[in-house]
């Protein structure tokens, strides 16, 4: 495609993430940002495998409880107007259809930010009896919000090309609590998957979904030191449930209110596996969503042109893995090796297979891991088997390393050394906040002590850390989870702090 001459200027991702993240999109073909409407971007063919290799996942987990659906992408006003804290939270951030050629609309029609108000009139109508319930629904769409803060492709978007959200409906207050903790493993176990490490906390109530009782969060750490938040869990209640009359008949005849939920990710799950796992040559991408899990390479020095033995040998390996339902591609065109290498590394391939004559001569080839260069020789017998173990190797090595970069990176206010009085109050409890990472530090829960750590230390706050049943570690970190607000010293919690995206 267009960007095959690129040259081989060094790229630079501890120095200056936000060069590194643009010339990474381009140079390895995920998204073309050229299109001209703020925040909105084009996927290449090879930035859409690796999308739809990442939502694969998320779908095959979606599809054990969920069911899929589609629905409309515009909003009739008043439809979107209906719940009060919902439009406050939307309102600066809705596109709006105005005109249907030169015709003035009668009803204005909004451009879904979300489809709680596009989905939940049709709940209305479907749900009846407690048979209904649970009722859980997801789709995978776009979504349009008019962001003002400086828009980044995959991470704020105007258009969001790739918006998964789940809606679920259940009978009682437990069943929906119930849910969101089912949601939450679900989300562990597909960042997990993707080798993303994250914190999940709840968030503040100054910071919750609008229209929501509360709000979960999973957010993972940019190599710039900025959290980006990549998925978030909502308890809605009843409160939707009331603005568009959902009820239902339970088993005894009486007329109740649903309670429900809706979690929701986005493309930022693909920034977050280029940002998290990409180093100074390119992406480095998990096997498991790599669009080209091995390329084998044939080695042949210019003076001695093609060779057909070594051309036959790289095709029936390639024709091996491929048999394995291993996504390989045999690169066997023009270009010298060390090009090929660029390239491919720059798209992240885990594996590379080098073939030369001598290599042929033993019998042998060559494997070239991605994440860290290391060269083994394996029999050309062996290949297959070799190659499933290699990946597994890469993957676990991958995940390894970020989540020794994420764990580095929390740092721990221990007790309320920074209460104090006068202009410092605060300060001191922010000795070793690096610039870089999450800091756990004690706040009350009163939104003016939040306005003023987030004011002051130019951070957001994050939220509690929420643990799982059964969490090991979760009776400790509980124990220890009670202490003086840094900024006034009331009873406060343990909670993270970050810039954040
Ligand atoms: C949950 C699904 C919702 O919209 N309604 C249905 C709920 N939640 S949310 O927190 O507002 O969004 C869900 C996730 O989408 C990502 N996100 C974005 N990604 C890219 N560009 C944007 N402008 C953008 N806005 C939100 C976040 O990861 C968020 O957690």
């Amino acid at each position: 495609m267009q960007h095959k001459t690129e040259t081989k200027t060094i790229l630079q991702k501890e120095n200056n993430f936000s060069e590194w993240y643009n010339e990474i999109l381009k140079r390895a073909e995920i998204l073309d940002i050229r299109y001209p409407v703020k925040g909105v971007y084009v996927w290449y063919p090879y930035g859409y495998k690796l999308r739809n290799l990442i939502y694969g996942i998320l779908r095959s987990l979606l599809d054990k409880e969920h069911e899929e659906v589609l629905f409309p992408l515009l909003i009739p006003e008043k439809e979107l107007m209906m719940e009060k804290e919902h439009v406050k939270g939307f309102e600066d951030e809705v596109f709006w259809v105005t005109r249907g050629g030169s015709t003035e609309l009668d009803i204005p029609l909004a451009l879904r930010p979300t489809s709680e108000t596009a989905i939940y009139p049709v709940f209305k109508v479907w749900i009846r009896s407690h048979r209904d319930l649970p009722l859980r629904i997801y789709q995978i769409v776009n979504t349009f919000r008019y962001e003002t803060k400086h828009t980044r492709p995959l991470i704020r978007l105007r258009e969001i090309t790739s918006f998964k959200e789940a809606h679920t409906a259940h009978a009682s207050r437990a069943d929906a609590e119930a849910q969101i903790k089912k949601a939450v493993a679900l989300y562990k176990d597909f960042f997990d998957q993707l080798a993303i490490p994250y914190v999940i906390t709840r968030r503040p109530d100054w910071d919750k979904f609008p229209g929501a009782e509360y709000s979960i969060a999973f957010d993972t750490l940019m190599p710039d030191g900025r959290t980006m938040q990549i998925a978030t869990i909502h308890l809605l209640g009843e409160s939707f449930a009331r603005t568009f009359d959902i009820v239902y008949e339970d088993k005894d005849g009486a007329v109740k209110f649903v309670n429900q939920t809706c979690y929701g990710i986005s493309e930022r799950c693909v920034a977050a596996v280029i940002s998290v796992h990409g180093d100074d040559h390119g992406l480095m991408l998990p096997p498991e969503v790599a669009p080209i899990q091995v390329v084998i390479v044939p080695i042949v020095f210019s003076s001695e042109g093609k060779s057909v033995e070594v051309e036959k040998a790289c095709f029936v390996v390639y024709e091996e893995l491929k048999k394995a339902g291993i996504r390989a591609f045999f690169d066997n065109s023009e270009e010298r090796p060390g090009a090929k290498y660029y390239r491919w590394e720059m798209k992240g391939v885990p594996l590379r297979i080098e073939i030369g004559p001598r290599d042929l001569r033993n019998n042998r080839c060559e494997f070239v891991r991605r994440n860290d260069f290391k060269r083994m020789q394996v029999p050309l017998s062996d290949v297959v088997p070799e190659v499933e173990r290699t990946l597994t190797g890469i993957n676990d090595c991958i995940y390894e390393r970020a989540k020794e970069t994420f764990f580095a990176n929390i740092y721990k206010n221990e007790g309320n050394n920074g209460a104090g009085k006068g202009k410092d109050k605060g300060e001191g409890a922010m000795e070793g906040l690096r610039r870089k990472g999450i800091v756990s530090l004690f706040l009350c829960e009163s939104e003016r002590c939040g306005k003023e750590i987030e004011e002051r230390l130019g951070v957001n706050v994050l939220g509690e850390a929420v643990y799982e049943d059964g969490d090991e570690d979760e009776a400790e970190e509980r124990e220890k989870s009670e202490g003086r607000c840094v900024i006034c010293s009331k009873e406060g919690k343990r909670v993270y702090v970050a810039r954040a995206y």
